[in-house]
């Protein structure tokens, strides 16, 4: 019998990327979007495999959480839903309280009474550190103190899988995963501004860059990479908690330098900051130590944030070119 697995947070960067991975494996898998998900074609793959099946759902409606888990009784199950930008969530904080932290302890519930033998899989965040100092490498042990309303709310869902691992012997892991991104990120996020920007600059469709904070310092890694290690942590014999990052850091600044290297454009004619993109609370400094990730699951990850950086460039570049290539071609068809 092939394994089954609910995964929410369809069709964005990592359930997109997971959804891939678990059908190359075998799965049978359940992907959940919320009916007004913004559409993207990432789940088009997906889509066309038999094994795949798109189900509808907020998983906030706690019954019809219950529900799907009652009736698929999977194997697996990876909550990657979530009110995800951290920005947003000052300006959102009761959405980002029920969705990153209700919507956990409505999901426990119901494996807990109808599929105890689910392995549960949640997504934590480096948001859940806070404010550290700078220079401080941040693993399993180190003190949570969030800094925003979505850190506070997976702080909140962190505690409750901890706490229904120890009351309930529920299988359930954290993975305190560090900035990971792709050509699939959202363009909200500063990697993906950054590089379909800039591409938007080269190609003369975009004129400046408006930034946030170009200090922060961030440690990211390639959300492919980062599937795995999910994966990884539900075939270990006990639930554990796992740091998943690279472990190496770059400033926004210095992602900005780099990508307008790759595009020869001048770095100070690229960018302007403007107070819009400024939180009302920074985490200034993430970099995590991922040893125990390494030696308990073998995982590893293969890219650094430059060759991160270059493929999504590349990506958005190439997209944009078909952008100015078709109004060409349009703007030919008008002439003639
Ligand atoms: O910001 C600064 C911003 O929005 C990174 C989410 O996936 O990773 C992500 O959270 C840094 C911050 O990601 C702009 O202030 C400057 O210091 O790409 P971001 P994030 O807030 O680190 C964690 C691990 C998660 O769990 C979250 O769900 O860049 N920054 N200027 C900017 N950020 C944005 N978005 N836009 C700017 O213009």
């Amino acid at each position: 019998m092939n394994k089954k697995a609910i995964v929410t947070g369809c069709p964005g960067q990592d359930a997109s990327y997971l959804c891939e991975s678990l059908l190359g494996k075998g799965y049978e898998v359940y992907g959940v979007q919320r009916r007004c998900t913004r559409e993207n074609n990432f789940m088009n793959f997906c889509e066309s495999n038999s094994s795949f099946h798109s189900v509808t759902m907020d998983i906030c409606d706690a019954s019809g959480v219950t529900d799907l888990v009652h009736s698929i009784q999977p194997d697996e199950y990876y909550n990657l839903a979530a009110m995800s930008h951290v920005g947003q969530s000052f300006k959102e904080p009761l959405t980002t309280v029920m969705t990153d932290g209700y919507a956990i302890a409505a999901v426990l519930e119901a494996i807990r009474q109808h599929s105890p033998k689910t392995k549960f899989y949640q997504a934590s965040t480096s948001e859940l550190y806070g404010k550290v100092e700078d220079g401080t490498i941040l693993n399993e042990e180190s003190l949570f103190v969030p800094r925003s309303p979505y850190g506070a709310a997976k702080l909140y869902a962190h505690n409750m899988v901890n706490i229904y691992r120890e009351a309930y012997g529920i299988f359930g892991c954290c993975g305190i995963l560090f900035n990971h991104e792709s050509p699939r990120r959202g363009k909200e996020f500063v990697t993906r501004k950054i590089t379909d920007g800039i591409a938007g600059i080269k190609l003369g469709l975009k004129d400046k860059l408006k930034m946030g904070n170009i200090d922060a310092v961030r440690d990211w890694g390639h959300a492919r990479d980062y599937v795995e290690a999910m994966h990884l942590m539900l075939q270990q014999d006990t639930p554990d908690d796992f740091v998943i990052a690279t472990g190496k850091t770059a400033t926004v600044k210095e992602a900005i330098q780099y990508v307008c290297g790759l595009a020869d454009l001048d770095f100070d004619n690229v960018y302007e900051i403007n107070e819009k993109y400024m939180r009302p609370a920074e985490v200034p400094y993430l970099c995590g130590d991922a040893s125990k990730a390494k030696k308990v699951l073998n995982w590893t990850t293969s890219y650094d944030w430059k060759s991160l950086l270059k493929e999504m460039y590349e990506s958005d570049l190439e997209t944009l070119s078909g952008v100015v290539y078709n109004t060409m071609d349009a703007s030919k068809e008008r002439f003639f």
